[in-house]
């Protein structure tokens, strides 16, 4: 598996320009919060570590990962906010409901992110496990939240 053999934590940072006036929102799925606590703060720090001032990052909370879309294009919406980022975990069980809610938050991100012309990035972690998630969030590959934020940052130097 191609993630399996890549430290997720490793990005290129020479793509990235001067985030320090960029406003970002995050949009952070309660669902899972365990998780994605720890995945909203590794895309916290990703960006603090990077220069955004923690005054210019808007931390949301929706319900469940199928609500980031909504949450994502309120944020987007708004004039002062330069990028959004979005943190979710569904993990797989009895039945498909994985499937559905990991599609619609796929293709509303990608609607949003395109309709309002800005980064939306995706940082919904998508696993058949709890184990898998955890892996994922400050385990042995690495914090998706990070990547999630890194991929907002190299976006905004277009
Ligand atoms: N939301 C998540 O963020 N992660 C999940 O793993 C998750 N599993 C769900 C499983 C079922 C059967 C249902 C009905 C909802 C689940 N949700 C999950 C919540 C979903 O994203 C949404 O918040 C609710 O369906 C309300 O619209």
């Amino acid at each position: 598996m191609a993630t399996a053999l890549k430290n997720l934590n490793e990005y290129k940072k020479d793509t990235f320009g001067d985030i320090s006036e960029k406003h970002f929102g995050i949009i952070v799925a309660d669902w899972h919060h365990e998780i994605t606590d720890v995945l909203c703060q590794g895309a916290i720090d990703t960006l603090l570590q990077h220069g955004a001032k923690k005054e210019n990052i808007y931390r949301n909370t929706v319900p469940g990962s199928y609500e980031l879309t909504l949450g994502a294009q309120f944020l987007a919406q708004q004039e002062e906010i330069d990028a959004v980022i979005c943190i979710g975990v569904v993990i797989k069980g009895d039945t498909k409901h994985d499937d559905y809610i990991n599609h619609a938050v796929a293709q509303g991100l990608t609607t949003v992110s395109l309709k309002y012309n800005k980064p939306v990035s995706f940082g919904l972690v998508t696993t058949n496990d709890m184990q898998q998630a955890l892996d994922r969030a400050g385990g042995k590959h690495g914090n998706k939240g990070v990547e999630a934020a890194a991929a907002a940052i190299h976006m905004l130097s277009f």
